[in-house]
């Protein structure tokens, strides 16, 4: 059944056009205000010149104007500069690894940035109970790596875990390609040590470091997904998950998508514990790849979709037989038209290479805009079909890949450069869309800038209401991450 939908905030024409006006009741910083910042942290905290790379996003799509970026290295500097900022009213940006996809990680105006960069010192790990707590500023693959001597690792993963933080993980509730097998974030996190932007730069540490306790509200969940409106997260404490000691992969050619659904059916009953992930590609992305990054197909057949499906686990000889009769009742269920199972490491590398380079093969179009939604399976690919035609000749691509296991599906549509007209054929049709067929606009990138226009669809204004008034308790000058998501 369709949803009614609620009215859009404003009328919008370009999507990345829309920049909310400055709020002059913010202050300019000064040169005294950089005396300032140089007090707390040395002159080595306080960066004025080459700071592009702090003020424009991954996608390239997102520039600001921020002229300092300040580098604290602990908990108390952080507190310092709030605390400041907040008595004299200057804008802030938190930053991690500025590797978000919506334009959140980085100043609109003027605001300064605060980078988590040099606050990675701290990491503590329990073998035993399995429980990380390390300082925000950690890429998560430092993470993982310091985890894998040890027996474990980080119970979710990413493309870009090269460089996104820990920090900026939590802040943005990333997703990724195990939360099929060991759930979000909320799954995993315990505790966080938070500061405020009020006139204290107020610490608060939040939650515990054991596994159970039900002592309170639990609020260090709030932070989870707050895109940096609430507080500066500067340490975190979590689960970790044991490291398998057996993981196969498989790339399976289909023919339709109503097969791809069935496959993960199956996949859920007959893989059961083992399976951790179960991500698609369409053959528009796989072209894609081959035109753009020259990488080809693992399967010998080309077919219209793709699936990576992997199972993780401790005991090669089960999970063997596990993922060998999986694919021999795809087979006998003519459910697959091709199928390869990785015989190495490097096989499984190859066939990862794809699906993580899709986010990447689509930038070198031009120009992509991206769409990361969750919806029903059986809308899951109708959205792909609906924007191809109504698209037409104006998009130079519409390719989709994606966590099908999870419902959640990346549709990218690319153009040579940025196109107004194609712009007013998708905007806000494709969102008004999703939500219509009972999805969520925002699967697992937040708001940020991008999808501030179209925030309050498929919200009711009761939550967006207690949104706000939780964004002023905690951040009561609004000076933290202003014209985003709340
Ligand atoms: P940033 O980009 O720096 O910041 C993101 C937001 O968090 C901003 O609003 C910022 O203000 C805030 N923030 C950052 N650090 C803090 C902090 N310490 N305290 C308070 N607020 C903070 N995302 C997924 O969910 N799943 C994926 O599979 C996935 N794959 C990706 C693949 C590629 C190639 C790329 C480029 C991105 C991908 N992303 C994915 C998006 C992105 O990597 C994640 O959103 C990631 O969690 C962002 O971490 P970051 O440290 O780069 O944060
Ligand atoms: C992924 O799953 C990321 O690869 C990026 O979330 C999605 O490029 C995108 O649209
Ligand atoms: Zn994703």
């Amino acid at each position: 059944m369709l949803k009614i939908l609620p009215k859009i905030r404003r009328p919008v024409r370009c999507l990345s056009a829309v920049v909310a006006a400055r709020n002059e009741g913010f202050a300019k910083v000064m040169q005294s205000d950089l005396l300032a910042f140089e007090n707390f942290l040395g002159k080595d905290g306080v960066q004025k010149d080459d700071i592009s790379n702090h003020i424009t996003d991954w996608t390239g799509q997102f520039k600001g104007h921020g002229s300092v970026v300040l580098y604290p290295k602990s908990t108390e500097e952080v507190s310092a500069i709030l605390a400041y900022c907040s008595r004299n009213k200057i804008a802030v940006v938190p930053q991690g690894g500025n590797t978000g996809l919506v334009g959140g990680s980085i100043p609109v105006h003027d605001e300064v940035v605060l980078s988590m960069n040099k606050i990675n010192k701290q990491f503590s790990f329990d073998d035993t109970m399995g429980i990380l707590q390390c300082d925000a500023g950690f890429i998560l693959e430092e993470l993982d790596n310091k985890l894998a001597k040890l027996g474990y690792m980080m119970p979710f993963d990413l493309g870009a875990k090269g460089s996104c933080q820990i920090g900026g993980n939590v802040a943005t509730c990333a997703g990724g390609i195990r939360l099929i097998r060991y759930g979000s974030l909320h799954a995993h996190l315990l505790g966080l040590t938070v500061v405020l932007p009020d006139e204290q730069g107020s610490v608060l540490h939040l939650g515990s470091s054991i596994r159970k306790d039900n002592t309170s509200l639990h609020t260090p969940h709030l932070f989870l997904g707050s895109e940096g409106q609430l507080g500066v997260i500067t340490s975190v404490t979590m689960t970790a998950v044991p490291k398998p000691r057996s993981v196969q992969s498989a790339m399976l050619g289909v023919e339709s998508f109503k097969k791809c659904c069935e496959v993960l059916k199956l996949a859920k009953s007959s893989l059961s514990e083992v399976i951790s992930s179960f991500e698609f590609l369409d053959a528009d992305i796989m072209e894609c790849l081959k035109s753009n990054l020259d990488l080809h197909p693992v399967l010998s057949k080309s077919t219209p979709f793709s699936i990576l499906v992997e199972t993780s686990g401790s005991n090669e000889d089960h999970d063997m037989e596990k993922m060998s009769a999986f694919l021999d009742e795809c087979l006998s269920k003519n459910l697959i038209l091709d199928g390869v199972l990785a015989g190495s490491s490097a096989d499984a590398a190859n066939m990862w290479k794809l699906r993580e380079s899709a986010p990447l093969a689509v930038t070198r179009d031009g120009y992509v805009y991206k769409h990361d939604v969750s919806l029903p399976l059986e809308n899951y690919y109708e959205l792909t079909n609906v924007m191809k035609a109504r698209c037409g000749d104006l998009a130079k691509r519409v390719v989709t890949y994606g966590h099908l296991g999870d419902g959640n599906t990346h549709l990218n549509i690319t153009a040579g450069k940025r196109c107004e007209e194609l712009e007013e054929l998708m905007y806000p049709f494709l969102y008004e869309w999703v939500v219509a067929h009972g999805g969520s606009i925002s699967a697992e990138h937040g708001i940020g800038q991008l999808k501030l226009p179209y925030s309050n669809l498929g919200k009711e204004s009761e939550e967006r209401l207690l949104t706000k008034k939780l964004k002023n308790i905690f951040d009561p000058n609004g000076i933290l991450n202003p014209y985003k998501m709340i």
